[in-house]
């Protein structure tokens, strides 16, 4: 889907699906005004001042009022399309919105596909590439850090980043490309020395946004928490609990769950991805041993693990089983939870574990209500405050990818210009470093990545 079209007048639901007290339908385009005049009962938008709010009737091409509503005009370029558009707000009804979509699609205009919108707002120049995803990751926000990321993207200072890192690769090559213009008379205009001091600096910045993207990844997806142990310890129950809702099935038979089952909520505002596992046992079970193959696979991979013991049901040789598997584990935190606590006294087992492995955080909870968990939510809230707080944090996997195709060919300019081969190659990577830092905000771009970009977008946006 590529948008070549940009000249006709576009028209979608901004407001979620669904009824609302009010929907609000955006028109953007040339005609905005003229087309809307046709439906509308009230003051002639067309000769509205920009940023002016009216109320009149909205009514079908035959002149029957459809709603009473206020229509907001902004005049190009001060929209956020850049160009002439008519903010609708009518009464939320299904009816209402379909009703008034379609009369304005009798009247000439064309339905907006996904992102359309903001890629016309990109087109005009109102935003670059990283400022309208950051658009899109604010609406799809789940944490205040997520949030805060996004909110920081959309005001452009990931781009004004990576600008002045594309303006010192620019500078870079133009030495270099004036050197090779002069080869033949063999004068050196770069010290190659300077170049590679240039070259390691942008280096630097590239490889320390590239790895960002590690943390800002779980910003935006959840911090994943893996919560294991032996059968029946009370995992599931612990997810329902921590999350406030009955996802997982709970009962007193030992592998119940056989699956990862993965819920998110909010702890401290931030985002934590859960996961709840098959308990580990041996077993002859084909299906259960395909399930406990999966839980090792999350105790690789999660970056905090909740290791359950229950305490009624030999809890030693449970926390020699957690001791030795956790010491493998490569999770930046690893917790060791002792649960059913309003079923046995635990405080004897949880100073044990705190003098014997003082490399785990050990706690006392109850799952039974959210205040038996206070002890180990507040272990997780402490691994929330520890997320990024810088401004700029790649979360977003199509800028990762093209900045590491940026290091990569960085790398092979710093090798040549420290090997010292001709300029003609370190040139050459020098173009495709530019190039693909270009890539991010939409300096340098095809028809195919903006139509793959904005399509991700929802309707109206
Ligand atoms: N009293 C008490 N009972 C609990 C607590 N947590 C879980 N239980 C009970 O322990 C039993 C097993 O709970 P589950 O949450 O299904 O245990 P699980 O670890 O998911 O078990 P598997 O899925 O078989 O690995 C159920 O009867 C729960 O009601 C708790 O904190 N206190
Ligand atoms: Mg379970």
């Amino acid at each position: 889907m590529i948008f070549t079209d940009r000249t006709d007048t576009i028209a979608a639901v901004c407001t979620a699906p669904g009824m609302g007290a009010i929907a609000v339908i955006r028109i953007s385009g040339t005609d905005a005004f003229a087309i809307t005049d046709t439906l509308w009962r009230g003051k002639p938008l067309a000769d509205a001042p920009s940023h002016t709010a009216h109320l009149g009737f909205i009514t079908d091409t035959a002149g029957n009022d459809i709603d009473q509503a206020v229509a907001t005009v902004f005049r190009a370029p001060n929209s956020y399309t850049g160009e002439n558009t008519v903010e609708l707000s009518c009464h939320g009804s299904t009816y209402i919105q379909q009703a008034v979509l379609n009369a304005l699609v009798d009247s000439g205009v064309r339905i907006a596909l996904p992102g359309e919108f903001s890629q016309r707002a990109f087109a005009n120049g109102k935003v670059d590439l990283t400022q309208a995803e950051g658009i899109a990751d604010l609406i799809a926000s789940r944490s205040a850090e997520a949030h805060r990321l996004a909110l920081s993207q959309t005001k452009g200072a990931f781009s004004h980043e990576l600008d002045t890192l594309r303006q010192k690769l620019i500078d870079l090559a133009s030495l270099i490309e004036l050197e090779l213009d002069f080869s033949e008379e063999d004068v050196s205009f770069a010290d190659r020395t300077q170049l590679l001091e240039l070259c390691e600096y942008t280096l630097g910045k590239v490889t320390a946004l590239a790895g960002s993207y590690a943390q800002g990844r779980v910003i935006r997806d959840g911090y994943p928490v893996a919560i294991v142990g032996a059968p029946n310890a009370g995992k599931s129950t612990l997810l329902n609990t921590l999350v406030g809702d009955d996802i997982a099935i709970v009962s007193q038979i030992p592998g119940t769950t056989r699956d990862a089952i993965q819920a998110t909520t909010l702890i401290g505002g931030s985002l934590f991805r859960l996961i709840d596992t098959a308990g580990l046992r041996e077993t002859d079970d084909t299906v259960e041993r395909l399930g406990i193959g999966r839980t090792h696979r999350h105790i690789e991979q999660a970056s905090t693990i909740v290791w359950l013991i229950d305490p009624t049901d030999n809890p030693m040789r449970q926390l020699e089983e957690a001791a030795g598997t956790l010491a493998g584990a490569a999770a930046h935190h690893k917790i060791i939870a002792v649960g059913k606590r309003d079923l046995a006294d635990t405080s004897a087992l949880v100073s044990h574990i705190k003098s014997a492995h003082p490399e785990y955080t050990a706690v006392a909870i109850s799952s039974l209500d959210s205040d038996g968990i206070e002890p180990l939510l507040e272990q997780l809230r402490k691994i929330g405050d520890t997320a990024s707080t810088a401004d700029v944090t790649v979360t977003n996997a199509r800028h990762y990818q093209a900045l590491c195709e940026t290091r990569d060919a960085l790398e092979r300019v710093r090798d040549g210009l420290e090997s010292g081969i001709s300029g003609d190659f370190v040139a050459q990577d020098l173009r495709q470093a530019t190039a693909a830092l270009g890539t991010i905000t939409g300096a340098v771009t095809t028809d195919t990545l903006l139509a793959t970009i904005f399509s991700r977008f929802c309707v109206g946006k």
